[in-house]
């Protein structure tokens, strides 16, 4: 791989759309595996088998974003959340472009609309010891879905940008305008600018400043959401007073 290729132009440069994909990220790190080049993006009107965070479902009908970027980025494993984080900030900022929709950030990546879910982003790393070798950044957005495409209470938590608006909106200009934003981010990750994507972050956490409860996997915490530090872990400050940095966990708000 020509490492002087990576520039921010790149991304979306080369798409595959579908009409059905089980998933686009199982797609795009097929491809990955072979010789696909940086920035190809997988795209499907509808998923049969999307999948979320250890092994989650996501639910991806027709009319909804379901998007997978496959990079090949020469960064060291560590960052790899940053640039999850520079895809929230991007998807944030580009929605809020083309709807008007003020769309919040849940730690780590979750995209929000007044406390519900509106999309998510599950980033998939090749990793050759400690070498990425490539990465698959996936993008579920519910964009022209309804009640009608959810089980009751996966829409009591969820919502989409019509849902939000009220009326159709145009997935092409949507998706343009993310890839776009994505390449812009992309770029100041690789050219050094992560403290500009880590503030920006944080302009749009809608976790940062509130009480929390966290499920890290292994236990429960309530606390306060007090910062994301230079490495886009969450630092909690606990009932008990002790502040704990957490790297991965479930966030729900406590009112
Ligand atoms: C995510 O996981 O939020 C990451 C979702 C990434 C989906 C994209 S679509 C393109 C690409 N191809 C794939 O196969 N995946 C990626 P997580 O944080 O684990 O959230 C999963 C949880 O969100 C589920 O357990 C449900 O509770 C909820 N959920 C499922 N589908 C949803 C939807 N469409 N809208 C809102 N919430 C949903």
């Amino acid at each position: 791989m020509d490492k002087g290729k990576h520039f921010e132009g790149q991304i979306g440069s080369h798409v595959i759309s579908l009409k059905t994909a089980d998933s686009t990220n199982s797609i795009a790190m097929e491809l990955g595996a072979g010789d696909a080049p940086h920035g190809t993006v997988v795209v499907a009107s509808r998923q049969t088998m999307g999948r979320g965070r250890l092994g989650r479902l996501w639910v991806s009908p027709k009319g909804n974003i379901s998007m997978s970027i496959l990079l090949r980025p020469t960064l060291r494993p560590a960052e790899l959340r940053l640039l999850t984080l520079s895809v929230a900030v991007s998807c944030a900022q580009a929605l809020k472009k083309v709807t008007g929709v003020h769309i919040g950030i849940k730690w780590p990546n979750d995209l929000m609309v007044s406390g519900r879910k509106l999309g998510g982003i599950l980033t998939e790393t090749k990793l050759r010891g400690k070498r990425v070798i490539f990465v698959v950044v996936g993008i579920g957005i519910n964009v022209n879905s309804d009640a009608n495409d959810f089980s009751p209470e996966l829409w009591r938590t969820a919502t989409s940008l019509r849902a939000e608006t009220g009326r159709e909106v145009p997935k092409d200009i949507l998706m343009t305008e993310m890839l776009d934003r994505i390449g812009f981010w992309y770029g100041m990750l690789t050219t050094g600018g992560r403290e500009c994507i880590l503030n920006e972050w944080r302009n749009l956490s809608s976790t940062l400043g509130r009480k929390i409860r966290i499920s890290t996997g292994k236990e429960t915490l309530k606390g306060f959401a007090e910062a994301l530090d230079c490495e886009g872990n969450l630092v909690v400050r606990l009932c008990s007073g002790a502040r704990k940095v957490i790297s991965a966990g479930a966030v729900t708000m406590v009112r």
